[in-house]
C-alpha cells in the first residue's frame, strides 16, 4: 500500500498548513515522527477490499490519522508522558498548554475534512466514534489507582479509547464503498476486534517490551496506577504476597518495584494470559471478515491480525 499511503500523506501535509507559525511547529513535530499509521491504512484496505477507488479514500484516512494524533497530543498531556514514537512528547517540548491546543486544532480540522467529502454518514460515524473515545478516556480516569476494577470494566475502557476509532475506520471504508449494512457491520465488528487485540498488547509490551523498541516508556501504566489486564490477571493467579505488592503499586503508581513487578507478572503467566486474549480477539477480527472477496486488499487485513498480536512495537 506504499503509493496509496504516500497519497495519504500528501493530504495530511496539505491539511496540516495554518497561518498560526506554532501550530505549523507543533503538528509538524509530532507528525513527522511517524507512527505506524494502521487506521489511515484500515480505511484504504476496507475500501479497496470492497471496490471504491475514489479520491475521498485519502481524505478520510488523513482525517482519522489527525484524530488519533490529537488524542496522543492530550493523552501525553493528561498521562505526564515523556516519550512517545521515539522522541520527546509535544508536552515535554512545549508545554501542556500548546500541546492541548494544537490536538485542537488538529481534531477541529479533522472535522473541516469530514464536511469536504459531503456525507453525513461520514459525520455520523466519526462524531460517534470521537465521543466514545473521550467517554473512555473518563472511564479510564475513574478506574486509576483501582485494584478492585473488574476484567468487564477494564475491557470497556479499551473498546471506548482505541478500538473505537480502529471500528470507525473499517467502518469508513465500507461506508465509502456504499455496501450494504450487513456487510458494514462486519467490517466494523472486523475493526472493533482488532483495535481491541491492539490495545491489549499494548498493555502487555508495557511490562514485556523495551524502552528503546517501543519508543515509549516502559512502566508507564505502573506508574501511573492504571489497572491494566497483566496486572489484574497477576493478581487472579498469585500468591497473597504478590497479590499484596501489585495492589500497593495500583494505589499508589508504585514504580520503584517495577523489575519486581515484571517478574510477578511473567512467573504468573499473565503475559502469556494477556497475549492468548489479543489472540481470541485477532482471530474474531478474521472471521468478521471471512465474506469478503478475495483480494491482496483482504490478505493485508487478514495479515494485520497476526501483526497485531506479534508486534513488539
Ligand atoms: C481529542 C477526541 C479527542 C479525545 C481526547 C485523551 C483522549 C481523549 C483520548 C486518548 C485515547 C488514546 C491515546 C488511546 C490509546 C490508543 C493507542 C493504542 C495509541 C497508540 O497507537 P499506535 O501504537 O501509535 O497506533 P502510533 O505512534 O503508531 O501512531
Amino acid at each position: 500500500m506504499a503509493d496509496e499511503m504516500a497519497q495519504v500523506d500528501a493530504v495530511i501535509h496539505r491539511r496540516l498548513a495554518s497561518e498560526v507559525v506554532l501550530i505549523n511547529q507543533i503538528s509538524n513535530y509530532i507528525v513527522s515522527a511517524g507512527g505506524k499509521r494502521i487506521r489511515p491504512l484500515l480505511v484504504l484496505l476496507f475500501a479497496r477490499a470492497l471496490g471504491f477507488q475514489g479520491h475521498e479514500r485519502f481524505e478520510m484516512a488523513a482525517t482519522v490519522e489527525f484524530i488519533h494524533t490529537a488524542t496522543l497530543l492530550h493523552d501525553d498531556v493528561v498521562d505526564e508522558s515523556d516519550l512517545r514514537r521515539g522522541r520527546k512528547t509535544a508536552n515535554a517540548i512545549f508545554g501542556n498548554a500548546a500541546s492541548v491546543l494544537v490536538g485542537d486544532f488538529l481534531y477541529s480540522r479533522s472535522f473541516q475534512m469530514m464536511v469536504s467529502v459531503n456525507r453525513m454518514r461520514v459525520l455520523d460515524v466519526l462524531a460517534e466514534a470521537t465521543n466514545v473515545i473521550a467517554e473512555g478516556e473518563v472511564l479510564q480516569l475513574l478506574n486509576m489507582h483501582d485494584p478492585d476494577i473488574t476484567l468487564d470494566a477494564y475491557l470497556r475502557v479499551i473498546r471506548y479509547k482505541t478500538a473505537k476509532l480502529f471500528e470507525a475506520s473499517a467502518r469508513l471504508g465500507a461506508v465509502l464503498a456504499g455496501v450494504n449494512e450487513s456487510s458494514e457491520e462486519s467490517c466494523a465488528a472486523y475493526g472493533r476486534c482488532l483495535g481491541t487485540a491492539f490495545q491489549l498488547v499494548d498493555d502487555l509490551l508495557d511490562y514485556e517490551g523495551a524502552t528503546a523498541q517501543l519508543g515509549k516508556n516502559v512502566g508507564d501504566d505502573l506508574r501511573e496506577g492504571k489497572p491494566t489486564m497483566p496486572l489484574l490477571l497477576a493478581m487472579q493467579a498469585g500468591t497473597e504476597d504478590q497479590r499484596q505488592i501489585i495492589r500497593h503499586a495500583i494505589e499508589h503508581g508504585e514504580v520503584e518495584r517495577l523489575d519486581e513487578i515484571v517478574e510477578i507478572v511473567r512467573s504468573t503467566g499473565a503475559i502469556e494470559a494477556t497475549r492468548r486474549a489479543a489472540q481470541d480477539e485477532a482471530r474474531k477480527a478474521q472471521d468478521h471478515i471471512s465474506s469478503l472477496p478475495p483480494s491482496q486488499f483482504k490478505e493485508a487485513l487478514l495479515y494485520l491480525c497476526v501483526q497485531a498480536v506479534e508486534r513488539n512495537s
